[in-house]
This record gives C-alpha cells, sequence and structure tokens, in this order.
C-alpha cells in the first residue's frame, strides 16, 4: 500500500511527520514524504502520481482548517475514489475538542480525523479501515 504524506500549509512541526514515516514504513507501507509546508493541490499532484492509497496529512500549527477548503473542488475534478483522506495533529487554533473539530473535517472531505491522537493509534484505525475497504 502507498501513502502520501506531510505538513499542510505554511507548518514547520517536522518532528511528528518523521515519526509517522518511520511508523509507516515500519508496518510495510510504501512512504512518499512531501515534508512540511505543503499544499494542498501538491498533496493530490503526489496522490495521482503516485497511485496513492492513502492521503495522510498532519497540522500542528492548527491552521488546517483554512487549507482544507478546497478539498471537496479537488476531489470533484480528479479521480480520486477508492483513497483514504486522512488528517491529524492539532486541528484547531487554541481550545477544540474532538466533539467540535471531527464533523467539521469530515464536511472538508477527509473520511478520518485525528485531533490530538497519538500517531499510532491513528495509524491503527487507518490500517482497521483499509483491512475493511478490501
Ligand atoms: C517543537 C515546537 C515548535 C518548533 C518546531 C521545530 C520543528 N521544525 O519541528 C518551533 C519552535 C519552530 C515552533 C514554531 C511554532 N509553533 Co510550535 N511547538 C512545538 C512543540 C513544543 C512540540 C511539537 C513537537 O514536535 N512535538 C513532538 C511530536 C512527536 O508530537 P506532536 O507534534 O504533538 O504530534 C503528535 C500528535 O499530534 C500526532 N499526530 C501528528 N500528526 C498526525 C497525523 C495523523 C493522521 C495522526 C493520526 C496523528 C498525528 O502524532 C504525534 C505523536 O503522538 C509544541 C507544543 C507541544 N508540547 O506539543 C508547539 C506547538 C505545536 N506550536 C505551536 C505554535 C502556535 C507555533 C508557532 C505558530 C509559534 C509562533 N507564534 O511563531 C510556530 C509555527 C510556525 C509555523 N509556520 O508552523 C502551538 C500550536 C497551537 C495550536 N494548534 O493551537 C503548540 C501546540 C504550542 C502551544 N501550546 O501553543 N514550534
Amino acid at each position: 500500500m502507498r501513502v502520501v504524506t506531510g505538513v499542510v500549509g505554511n507548518d514547520i512541526h517536522v518532528v511528528a511527520n518523521r515519526l509517522i514515516e518511520i511508523s509507516l514504513k515500519e508496518r510495510g507501507f510504501e512512504v512518499f514524504n512531501l515534508g512540511v509546508n505543503t499544499y494542498l493541490e501538491e498533496f493530490i499532484d503526489a496522490v495521482i502520481e503516485t497511485d496513492a492509497d492513502v492521503l495522510l496529512i498532519s497540522s500542528l500549527n492548527g491552521e488546517a482548517e483554512g487549507w482544507s477548503r478546497d478539498l471537496l473542488f479537488l476531489k470533484s475534478r480528479f479521480d480520486l475514489d477508492g483513497v483514504l483522506f486522512a488528517i491529524g495533529g492539532n486541528l484547531s487554533v487554541g481550545e477544540a475538542t474532538s466533539e467540535e473539530i471531527v464533523p467539521k473535517y469530515k464536511a472538508y472531505g477527509y473520511d478520518l480525523v485525528f485531533h490530538q491522537v497519538d500517531l499510532n493509534t491513528g495509524i491503527d484505525t487507518i490500517e482497521e479501515v483499509l483491512k475493511e475497504r478490501a
């Protein structure tokens, strides 16, 4: 399975991104890590170029909401059926609960939303969903 990952927008928090890459590789995924400061359009280009199964986006500075608004539009322009869209990290600027955050991001077009969830817990869930879809 192929995963495109990176940190969205003007966000330079790199540590979790590196740990996510290591964890995914340990689990047998082929990983295309675009790193920090990556725009949504660049993620979509990479998903198409690599024929990825999963797009896994991180946001730590909390600004992902603003960078996610075009996701549904981009999904409508390209054939991305079957790609699992996941996002995690700190998904708000300041305090917010998962109950507030998750529905918002799902409405932007993400299948799985992990607000302040440990990366391995999130990747466990991603693996479960991929198994169910297979
Ligand atoms: C180190 C750090 C920095 C370093 C980053 C160095 C680098 N190149 O990485 C520096 C000093 C540069 C920095 C800058 C800034 N930072 Co900073 N930073 C931190 C700090 C102290 C640690 C982050 C870290 O590396 N943690 C270790 C990793 C392993 O943990 P993590 O990031 O929490 O990620 C975990 C989960 O979120 C999860 N995860 C992450 N992504 C995903 C994705 C998925 C799919 C899943 C399932 C899970 C997942 O996995 C990780 C492990 O469990 C945090 C505070 C903190 N204690 O967390 C603030 C913090 C992230 N920073 C913050 C802010 C605001 C900034 C600045 C905007 C500050 C400023 N005014 O300039 C700038 C941002 C600049 C930019 N353009 O992005 C805020 C974000 C607040 C918010 N979201 O509301 C935090 C939370 C501090 C705070 N409490 O205010 N920062």
